[in-house]
């Protein structure tokens, strides 16, 4: 293993135990579900389905499942570009994460958000964010309405590694530790920001350690580990809510493919990559729970089978989901008019430039000549 990578904690007592065998179930349906759901996108990103950035998680379904189960339904969730995932372990249909991701009218941001603008206001899954680092004040304002309409709820922000180093990091831990905010940040450690190595871009790699001067004690998790990272996160979203501790978590985890699907991947070897593939948090997982009697081989491969099933569907639906209408453009911009000069496009609608908010009025004219109804 090389020497930049951080191992996750050993856990010192064993592994801790399982939970009711429908939850356990339930957890390996949701990696699976996340695992096939990444492959598949991945795939339909080279058949050029898939435009704009796409972002994998591949490797780090243990760090997503484990954390988002922690939360109750009416608690907050933010977090990255990376978080097909997320939204997928919120509840969000697959169909609606995929047709988003092809930037469809079914999907999530009825298709105007693409891949990293992931969001789901029903379930309290706030998006993410492509900014990177630019949803930690975000998530401490979350919590910080919460707190201030004394509502029973706590927020869990996820960010990454290289987020750690960013300004709003510092800001965001200060006011959190002195406002007593109910919010948990949760550091997923793949080992990378892009292509640089945790101890190349951060002088601290012990990250669960970066809040501490803020007043935000830290803990840290297997992030390959699905009971252990929800155990912990768990814990720390109580102390939060209770006792008004804003807590940072570590979840120790690895990314199996590259930082998006642009990586030449030149900043680590296959040998580091094939040791992490090793502990596949999903094999793992799967292969204790038969160990332990919870699930026969033949459930263990159904539930796959079930996930396959799952995303061919949504991908099926996104495909024949229309593409968003030209004219809804300007649709929800809510700088018009004088406010703002600049707004122009051009294209075959007119001869010219137009401004955008005259885009459903070209459609129109167009739909009239089309018609025969004014002439042309
Ligand atoms: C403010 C800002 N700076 C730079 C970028 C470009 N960028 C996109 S992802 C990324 C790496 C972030 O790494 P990390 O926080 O560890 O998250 P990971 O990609 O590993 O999930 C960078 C630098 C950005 N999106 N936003
Ligand atoms: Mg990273």
């Amino acid at each position: 293993m090389a020497e930049h990578v951080v191992e996750a904690s050993p856990n010192i007592e064993g592994p801790r135990p399982l939970p009711a065998a429908d939850a356990a179930r339930d957890w390996l349906a949701a990696m699976l579900l996340i695992r096939r759901f990444e492959e598949r996108a991945g795939e339909l990103y080279a058949k050029a389905l898939i435009g704009g950035f796409l972002h994998l998680a591949v490797g780090e379904e243990a760090a997503i499942v484990g954390a988002v189960r922690a939360l109750r339904d009416r608690d907050y969730l933010i977090s990255t570009y990376r978080s097909h995932g997320h939204a997928l372990a919120r509840g969000t249909e697959p169909e609606r994460v995929m047709a988003e991701l092809m930037g469809r009218e079914g999907g999530v941001c009825r298709g105007r958000g693409g891949s990293m603008h992931m969001f789901d206001g029903e379930r309290r899954f706030l998006g993410g964010y492509g900014i990177v680092g630019g949803n930690l004040p975000l998530g401490a304002g979350v919590a910080l309405a919460s707190d201030y309409l004394k509502r029973d709820e706590a927020t869990l922000c996820v960010f990454g590694d290289g987020a750690s180093n960013q300004g709003t990091f510092g800001e965001t831990m200060n006011l959190a530790a002195l406002w007593r905010l109910p919010v948990v940040f949760l550091v997923t450690n793949n080992q990378f920001g892009m292509g640089t190595a945790l101890a190349r871009h951060s002088a601290v790699t012990d990250l669960m350690r970066k809040g501490e001067s803020f007043g935000v004690p830290g803990m840290r998790c297997d992030g390959m580990d699905v009971v252990e990272t929800e155990a912990v996160v768990a814990e720390a979203l109580a102390i939060a809510r209770e006792q008004r501790q804003p807590m940072l978590v570590e979840a120790v985890t690895y990314r199996f493919r590259g930082h998006s699907m642009a990586d030449p991947e030149e900043y680590r070897t296959r040998e580091q990559v094939a040791e992490w593939r090793k502990r596949d948090p999903i094999d793992v997982f799967g292969e204790r729970l038969e160990a332990e009697g919870v699930l026969e081989p033949s459930a263990r491969e159904a539930l796959d089978a079930d996930a396959l099933e799952r995303i061919d569907a949504a991908a099926a639906f996104a495909e024949q989901s229309p593409f968003p209408a030209p004219e809804s453009l300007y649709d929800n911009v809510y700088v018009l008019g004088d406010q703002v000069r600049g707004w122009y496009s051009v294209d075959e609608r007119a001869a010219g430039v137009h401004r955008g908010e005259d885009e459903r009025a070209l459609a129109e004219r167009k739909r009239r000549a089309g018609n025969g109804e004014d002439g042309g």
